[in-house]
């Protein structure tokens, strides 16, 4: 009886083994969702694609709203040059810091006057490179017609 009882002990441990065993083939499936982790990296390009679109934005960024702040005084504009890229919205704020005097520029339908001590914002998009210019459009002295800059479209 001792001897069936041991015997059965060691079928029992055996199954035990066996089970646990078994418990280690369940685990197999366990691996499977790392399968799954490994479905969650096509994911990943899928953001890639989504980050594909985001090279789109930046470019929106890069179009993106250019502010100067500007100066006018006979017979001058302080900055003389201004850089943008194309597509961008050029924004303008120029102050007058003696007389009335005017900014314009022509390719790009700009005419803004304004009076002594005004200050005025001119807004347009840079739609076309190249190299333009802006000018005073009030006369304002003998150095009217030099009072001139550039807006450099790149
Ligand atoms: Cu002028």
């Amino acid at each position: 009886m001792i001897k069936k009882i041991i015997v059965s002990i060691c079928i029992i441990t055996l199954m035990t083994f066996f089970i646990v065993g078994c418990g280690e083939t369940v685990e197999e499936p366990v691996t499977s969702p790392e399968l799954e982790e490994a479905e969650t990296v096509p994911l990943v390009p899928e953001d890639v694609e989504v980050s594909d679109n985001e090279p789109v934005m930046e470019e929106n960024v890069e179009n993106a709203v250019k502010e100067f702040t500007m100066i006018a005084r006979k017979f001058e504009f302080e900055p003389a040059e201004i850089r943008v890229m194309e597509g961008d919205t050029v924004r303008i704020t120029v102050t007058s810091e003696d007389v009335a005097h005017g900014i314009a520029i022509s390719e790009f339908d700009v005419k803004e006057d304004f009076g002594p001590g005004e200050t005025v914002t001119v807004e347009f998009v840079a739609d076309k490179k190249g190299t333009f210019t802006f000018f005073c459009s009030v006369f304002c002295g003998t150095g009217h017609r030099e009072m001139v800059g550039q807006l450099v479209v790149e």
